[in-house]
């Protein structure tokens, strides 16, 4: 027999929360290295430059009053390093209480910030010297995280240090396709230990200035899957990218050693238990194999990429472009995965680049039942910050309208919002701290039988007696 739950309820605390990154949405950033590479050319699409973005600088506190409007409790932003820190020697007191400001404001709201402390952009002073590639770049990072934690630490508690490291080092190091624009696998490497090193050092400085302060990273996680399930190689190669991609930094900040598979173990001591917590980037699957006979006619040393294959399957939902398949399955997977670390877990992004909002209700709701298995699993998930508010400025894909992920719109011309529909079972579901069978029934009602019919054979048994 089966039997209906009406709804699937989050734990009391829960975070409820949306997240985003200064230079995608503050507008007038006219002094870090993607500024200059989008002035430059060559790196986002149409060669669009971020210009105002969402204009934050000047109005976030609208876009606060929205939060607040739908419930939320909780938000991720980032701080703007070149604009706290313009040069080496110089400090701008106005930027930095702009950002006491804004926290400020979110508390007013009731909202809860998580403060993001690099998000991908550095200034300009530090790409002149070689950014990540120079060893110097980890005390350049713990000094401006010094002087901004020094400020906001009576008021933020939940600290992220660097945004999706390893998402860094493939675009900008080894793929090429961000600034600056290298293809090289021993910068990647340095570069990888150094963001590594640059997370541990701003764990311990936040821990001086605030010992009860909660400090962790936000990491990307793809669900790589094999191409052919039949082929043995094809689940080799989704085990290694996945212990690369998805385990590597997260062993490192875990233990304080990172093992490369069949490669070499790079130790970084001090970056030993630099996790108060865990963030949870997810967003899609990718199929991943190795196209043999290519691989045995080529052979070494020239491995072309063309011997691997990296994609979607026919009958799947797929995101634009080179985004991959939506797998809601994929976040309990990840989850269960990151499980063994031991921390309480943030999904610290999670979204759907989605204009017309076709796609971005069901999205969400698919998604939270895979985060609510999780918790049932009891596997410690504190918060969930969808990605994102509004529209904004998607890095390589600039203002492609294909790459749109707010649950409000916005045109960047007018700054005019519009709310989607998603906006509206976000809410819901956060003021109600549920997914209820009501609202599924509202919004996708397809989805009811899935997500709400249990087996009676799990429920507990009703004893004779009672
Ligand atoms: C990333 C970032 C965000 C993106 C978002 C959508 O994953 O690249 O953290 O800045 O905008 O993930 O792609």
């Amino acid at each position: 027999m089966q039997t209906h739950l009406d709804s699937l309820c989050f734990p009391s605390s829960f975070r409820w929360g949306t997240a985003t990154s200064s230079h995608q949405v503050e507008g007038h950033q006219y002094n870090n290295n993607w500024w200059a590479a989008e002035k430059a050319g060559g790196f986002v699409y149409q060669d669009q430059q971020s210009g105002a973005a969402c204009d934050w600088w000047n109005r976030a506190e609208e876009d606060f009053d929205r939060m607040a409007a739908l419930g939320l409790n909780a938000h991720r932003m980032s701080i703007e390093w070149s604009r706290v820190q313009p040069a080496p020697d110089r400090w701008d007191d106005d930027a930095l209480a702009r950002y006491q400001e804004m926290v400020d404001a979110l508390l007013e709201r009731d909202i809860e910030p998580m403060i993001t402390l690099h998000h991908f952009t550095e200034p300009l002073w530090m790409t002149a010297q070689g950014s990540w590639e120079n060893d110097e770049s980890v005390g350049w990072f713990e000094k401006y995280v010094h002087r901004v934690v020094t400020l906001l630490s009576d008021k933020v508690t939940l600290w992220c240090t660097i945004n999706e490291p390893m998402v860094l080092v493939g675009q900008a190091y080894l793929a090429g396709i961000w600034p600056p624009g290298q293809k090289s696998l021993r910068s990647s490497i340095d570069v990888g230990l150094n963001l590594t090193k640059a997370h541990a050092a701003a764990y311990h400085t936040i821990h001086g200035i605030n010992p009860s302060a909660q400090v962790g990273l936000a990491k990307h996680m793809v669900s790589w899957s094999p191409h052919r399930v039949w082929i043995p190689t094809d689940h080799l190669v989704a085990r290694m990218v996945n212990r690369i991609t998805n385990h590597l930094i997260l062993d490192a900040a875990a233990t304080g050693r990172a093992r490369l598979p069949f490669g070499k173990t790079y130790h970084i001591k001090q970056a030993a238990n630099t996790l108060d917590w865990l963030g949870i980037n997810y967003y899609q699957r990718y199929r991943v194999g190795i196209k043999i006979r290519n691989f045995l006619r080529t052979f070494f040393p020239s491995l072309p990429a063309n011997i691997f294959y990296q994609g979607t399957k026919p009958g799947y939902q797929k995101g634009p472009g080179s985004w991959g398949e939506i797998h809601p399955e994929g976040l309990f997977d990840t989850l269960r995965a990151v499980a063994h670390y031991g921390r309480p877990i943030y999904i610290t992004e999670n979204g759907i680049p989605d204009r017309d909002d076709k796609n971005r209700p069901r999205f969400i709701i698919t998604h939270l039942h895979q985060l609510w298995r999780a918790i049932e699993e009891a596997i410690p998930v504190k918060g969930y910050y969808h990605w994102s508010l509004v529209d904004n400025f998607e890095w390589a894909e600039g203002y492609n309208p294909d790459f749109r992920f707010g649950l409000f719109g916005v045109d960047i011309e007018t700054q005019e919002r519009t709310p989607r529909p998603s906006s509206r079972v976000y809410g819901e579901i956060c003021r109600s701290n549920s997914l209820t069978q009501d609202l599924v029934a509202r919004y996708d009602p397809e989805l009811v039988p899935q997500i709400f019919r249990v087996d009676a054979s799990k429920e507990p048994q009703q004893t004779e007696a009672t």
